[in-house]
């Protein structure tokens, strides 16, 4: 009797696919998470911030569909996610970039291990699609981190914050420079 050959339907892996799934939780929860943090920012009067964590908020609902499109256009299928647990208010401006800091942080954590396992298991068409987040994460770690260190360069006394305020508007153009 001849061999039947069982061809997969698919190069992406279940394993894959869960894990490009949880990073698609992780942008969605990004852009929750900045559009919020924007909205507080409007409600205080910090009017650059507020502004900058919009578009940063829009940004996050890109790279959470880019995503989406990956996962469903190689065969799987992506999840819409559930987003809970944002926070709403917040004791000062600098919190509020502290915690986009430490989020940034962990978003490349997991955008590098997923990357790592694509590597070992040889999926190259995600690990090429991945790079592009790879050099994103780079970009938005120096925004994060350049926007933390203006409470200390220009002080949060007197005029200080309005003037962080006007700073954090410039962060995009100098973030494009240093890519
Ligand atoms: Fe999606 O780039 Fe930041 O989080």
């Amino acid at each position: 009797m001849k061999q039947q050959i069982v061809t997969p339907a698919r190069s992406l892996t279940t394993e894959t696919e869960d894990k490009l799934n949880k990073q698609i939780v992780m942008e969605g929860t990004s852009s929750a998470a900045y559009l919020s943090m924007a909205s507080w920012c409007e409600t205080k009067g910090y009017e650059t911030s507020a502004q900058f964590l919009y578009k940063h908020s829009e940004e996050e609902r890109m790279h959470m569909l880019k995503l989406i499109h990956y996962v469903n256009t190689a065969g799987g299928h992506a999840i819409q996610p559930e987003v809970t647990g944002i926070k709403h208010t917040f004791t000062s401006l600098r919190e509020v970039f502290e915690t986009v800091l430490h989020h940034e942080l962990e978003v490349t954590k997991s955008i590098n291990s997923i990357v790592d396992h694509c590597f070992q298991i040889k999926d190259f068409a995600t690990f090429n699609f991945l790079q592009w987040y790879v050099m994103e994460q780079r970009e938005e770690e120096t925004l994060a981190r350049r926007a933390v260190e203006l409470f200390d360069l220009i002080g949060e006394e007197g005029v200080g914050l309005w003037m962080i305020d006007q700073e954090i508007g410039k962060l995009e153009a100098f973030a494009a420079k240093v890519g």
